[in-house]
């Protein structure tokens, strides 16, 4: 069988912060963090804290403001994180709400019911929980049938999301699929560390895959997908379900999102644009083939670099579109938003190329053509 998908949802929470907010939080907590250390700044023990600034934020990512679920908590000097509240365990998760609302959009786009659905693939950076899977939480909100499992591949778990799914899909053990991808990056970014406070934004996003012969009106053919991975440590998050056994239950700054994001930069740019160019090489699709790219959004220089590998030339206007501007970076949600929002204009034939690159590191291409 032959996989397409056939449609997308995004979930938008409805608070922004903008960078000149986000700077004015953190100058006031690096303030109060210098005043606090005053002695052992002078007496050299402690570093002080520097400023962040908006204008640095722009330059170095492109990024101008981030929707999170809560601004007040992140805002607050004394706090810095998000705040939520406690839900019982008969209440729907957080990852839960938030992906249900991406997924029925998403079944509305595709024009099918949620009883259709046999496969939940709750594919995201990071899991709420250990254990019941948050996807068999979804399976059951939203009365799918089938079976339902977790799944993360930090930044390119929406991808190899995918890739699991379409393989399913094209084996005949599965005949609709959901891909969703909560991403609640405001609770694992360290927004006390002006190097990565600007990155991340939360959203949540969902894709429907189906056997191409039951799509109704016009969809995306998955032509071929491809996943790779090469372990590193420049990015890294070391909470984990140890930590209570090594007696280190203190907030270690290791506990939230790390990395050395010049090391990133100028490893992943190359691993990337040799991907996708195998990928379409294999595939027989020539740079002038590709009507679009929807990269992952974590840094326009980066994107911007991407393109003009791929495509032999500086990309026109639309052809790569970028969101992180109005998200900041989504983790593995990035390129489903640039998909969801930047694809009806394509023509039948069309080809395009979604890919996700990050921490792993891990790549992962999903070519498509319009029908
Ligand atoms: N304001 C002012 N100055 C600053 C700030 C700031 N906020 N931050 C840093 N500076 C200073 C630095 O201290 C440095 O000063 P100096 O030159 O004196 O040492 C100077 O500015 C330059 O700093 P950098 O070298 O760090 O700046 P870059 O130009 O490299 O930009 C970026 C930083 C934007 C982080 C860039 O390196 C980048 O985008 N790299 C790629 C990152 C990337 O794509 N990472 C992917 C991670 S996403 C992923 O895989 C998902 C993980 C799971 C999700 C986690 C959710 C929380």
């Amino acid at each position: 069988y032959r996989a397409a998908i056939t449609g997308t949802g995004v979930f938008t929470p409805a608070q922004v912060i903008t960078n000149a907010e986000l700077v004015e939080a953190f100058n006031a907590y690096a303030d109060r963090y210098n005043e606090r250390h005053a002695d052992a700044i002078t007496a050299g023990d402690v570093t002080a804290k520097a400023h962040s600034s908006v204008d640095f934020i722009v330059a170095a990512s492109g990024i101008e403001q981030r929707h999170v679920i809560d601004k007040t908590g992140v805002l607050d000097p004394d706090r810095m994180y998000p705040h939520f509240r406690a839900r019982s365990d008969d209440e729907p998760s957080l990852m839960a709400e938030t992906g249900v609302d991406a997924i029925n959009t998403a079944l509305a786009q595709a024009g099918i019911s949620a009883d259709q659905v046999d496969l939940v693939i709750c594919a995201a950076s990071n899991i709420e929980r250990a254990y019941p899977a948050v996807a068999v939480e979804i399976q059951q909100l939203i009365g799918a049938g089938g079976f339902a499992f977790d799944m993360n591949v930090a930044c390119s778990s929406a991808t190899f999301g995918i890739q699991t799914a379409a393989d399913m899909i094209r084996t005949g053990s599965v005949r609709t699929a959901v891909v969703v991808n909560p991403e609640i990056t405001s609770a694992h970014l360290e927004w006390r560390d002006r190097d990565c406070h600007f990155i991340f934004g939360d959203v949540a996003t969902a894709t429907v895959l189906q056997r191409a012969e039951d799509a109704k009106d016009s969809h995306f053919i998955i032509r071929s997908t491809r996943c790779a991975t090469q372990f590193s440590n420049n990015i890294r998050n070391n909470a984990g379900f140890l930590r209570r056994t090594r007696d280190q239950m203190e907030d270690r700054r290791d506990m939230q999102f790390m990395q050395n994001g010049r090391k990133v930069f100028k490893e992943v740019l190359p691993l990337v644009s040799q991907h996708m160019a195998d990928h379409m090489a294999d595939e027989g699709i020539g740079p002038d083939d590709l009507k679009r790219l929807w990269l992952h959004q974590a840094n326009k220089a980066m994107n911007d670099y991407i393109g003009k590998k791929v495509l032999g030339r500086d990309p026109e206007p639309g052809e790569q579109p970028n969101i992180l501007q109005d998200y900041a970076n989504t983790s593995s949600a990035g390129s489903i938003i640039a998909f969801s929002q930047h694809s009806e204009d394509l023509e039948r034939g069309d080809l395009g190329i979604i890919c996700s690159f990050g921490a792993g590191y891990s790549v992962g291409s999903v070519v498509v053509e319009r029908a």
